[in-house]
């Protein structure tokens, strides 16, 4: 499919782009009240308005041909039958299992995964269940309050993002802290906050053998053995959450305390898997069941709504609209709430190590943009910080705005003041301002022709900037799964249109592998070491630089 650029779908809209150059977004809502009505879908709790894009009904139609030429059709269903679509590891793309009920008999190679998915889930409620009643206890006796999860990427962005989400929902005088970096100050910081008798370490790692995972579960093991606990107790305070089950075993932890997933879950999609277990030991267990509820709302409506109706494909073609044919190279995630303040980060590795790809699913060059940048930050902050460049920048970036209309913490008017910031922005982006708009304004205020002649260039917004709102009643566990789907499917989607394979990563690979080989050659403090001399210039003399620095440290 690396040849949709050249179908005559992609013309079509290539066709639509010119032809719509010289129309705004405000003459097309003029001409159209029913715009809204038209441009927005409900499902599964969301409310999604997609009317901010220059998109005409003729737009929609090419765009929905491009969807039947790239057979998004096909390929979903080949997905939902657990089909091998990720082709360069040869593995079913299977994360809407995690969340099925058993009835939905999904299959993997012929075999029934339901069965083992909902064991594995009463295993970690059990588990759950111990830990908040205080029957699975440290090595002194004593309830296991703390939760340190160590894992990074896949491991650790989810059930990071969706613990700090639902925060409303934390059980009273529990904690969970995540660490990922193989900075040793983020483990150590870390350590530094809890009490080795109340801490379970959870080692979080589909293949257990991260370089990042495997150094911080080995400090944090050392740490635990030099503060208290013996050999003895590594079973009561550290567990695994792993496909790899020789490997958690080799590092001494317990059979009954691994929780397994499968190859079928890719790492970034496997915050409903055993991954999750830091989300329920934090927020319930219930609650992680409520947000695997809400996520499978989201699969129903995305397996069985035609395509014109389907939130996460209406999503996507609207992304591919703007990427391809309005020419946004960056794409800004703006949820108007604080508890969601790692959904921009989440959806950075989610969207971007799936759609940032250069070559197609059959291994040919793809002839046309693919993945867009992603970036983000909660609203209002990001507001005072980058959304200048949104406004007025030489580059269109399109933006999702995301709000619940109630505050899980109604504080006086806050929210209504969160709630206008969030409307407004996307009004302004798509309105923006004009030359004489602004000079009326200026001379309203009595400034002179001279200044307003110098100053009203600057005071004028473009307008035009694209942008979807996603509403939904209130953040809680089941919105946020449904959330969470949409936007798994929606990156499904696109990477169909674009002919890639969107459940790899192998542009993670090459740094990995640099950076072993240059590990011996970086001086341990106050080593000195041989000139570096096996790279280039730059990178010799940037080894030679550290060492020498690292070199006085006495
Ligand atoms: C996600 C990637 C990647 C992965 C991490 C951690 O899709 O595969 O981010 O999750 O590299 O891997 P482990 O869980 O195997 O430690």
């Amino acid at each position: 499919m690396t040849g949709i650029s050249s179908t005559p779908q992609w013309n079509a809209l290539e066709n639509d782009a010119a032809g719509l150059a010289g129309m705004s977004l405000r003459t097309l809502f003029e001409g159209d009240p029913e715009r809204f009505a038209r441009y927005s879908i409900e499902a599964a709790g969301l409310f999604l308005d997609y009317a901010k894009n220059k998109l005409t009904d003729e737009v929609v139609d090419h765009l929905l041909a491009l969807a039947a030429a790239a057979d998004v059709e096909g390929r979903r269903a080949a997905m939902f039958a657990g089909e091998a679509i990720n082709v360069t590891e040869g593995r079913a793309v299977l994360h809407v299992a995690l969340r099925a009920a058993v009835t939905d008999g999904y299959k993997v190679a012929d075999v029934d995964v339901s069965a083992v998915v909902c064991a594995e889930l009463k295993k970690m409620q059990g588990f759950c269940r111990r830990v908040h009643q205080g029957a699975f206890k440290g090595y002194s006796g004593k309830a296991l309050d703390t939760v340190v999860n160590i894992g990074i990427g896949g491991s650790d962005l989810g059930p990071q993002m969706a613990t700090v989400a639902l925060q409303p929902y934390w059980i009273d005088g529990r904690r969970t802290f995540f660490v990922s970096n193989v900075d040793g100050q983020h483990l150590a910081d870390t350590l530094d906050a809890v009490d080795p008798e109340h801490t379970l370490f959870i080692v979080a790692s589909k293949t257990f053998t991260t370089q990042e995972t495997m150094t911080n579960a080995t400090s944090a093991r050392a740490w635990f053995l030099k503060n208290g606990g013996a050999e003895s107790d590594i079973a009561k305070h550290f567990i695994a959450l792993s496909t790899n089950a020789e490997a958690v075993a080799a590092f001494g932890i317990d059979r009954d305390n691994m929780f397994q997933f499968w190859d079928w879950v890719g790492g970034r999609y496997s915050l409903w898997s055993a991954i999750g277990l830091s989300i329920a030991l934090q927020a319930g267990f219930d609650n992680f069941e409520k947000l695997l509820a809400g996520a499978r709302r989201m699969d129903d409506h995305f397996k069985t709504a035609p395509l014109a109706q389907n939130m996460p494909v209406m999503l996507a073609l609207v992304g591919v609209w703007n990427r391809n044919f309005i020419g946004a190279a960056a794409h800004a995630i703006l949820p108007y709430d604080q508890h969601l303040a790692r959904l921009p980060a989440y959806l950075q590795q989610a969207d971007m190590e799936s759609n940032g790809k250069r070559v197609g699913a059959d291994g040919s060059d793809v002839a046309h943009a693919t993945g867009p940048v992603l970036f983000g930050e909660p609203g209002t902050n990001g507001q005072h910080a980058f959304y200048q460049l949104l406004h007025q920048g030489t580059d269109i970036v399109s933006a999702d705005f995301i709000a619940p209309a109630i505050s899980q913490r109604e504080l006086g008017d806050h929210h209504e003041k969160l709630l206008s910031n969030f409307l407004a922005q996307t009004e302004a982006l798509m309105c923006g301002k004009t030359e004489a708009e602004v000079r009326d304004e200026l001379s309203r205020e009595g400034m002179a022709d001279a200044e307003i002649d110098a100053l009203s260039p600057h005071k004028v917004f473009p307008g035009d900037r694209p942008t979807n709102s996603i509403l939904m009643e209130r953040l809680e566990p089941e919105t946020l799964g449904g959330l969470i789907a949409l936007y798994e499917h929606k990156i499904f989607v696109e990477g169909v249109i674009w002919g890639i394979n969107s459940f790899d990563q192998w542009g993670v690979e090459l740094g990995k592998v640099l950076a072993r080989n240059i590990l011996p050659e970086i001086a341990a403090a106050g080593e000195n070491k041989p000139q570096a001399t096996a790279h280039d210039a730059s990178t010799n003399g940037l080894i030679n630089k550290v060492n020498a620095m690292r070199g006085k440290v006495r």
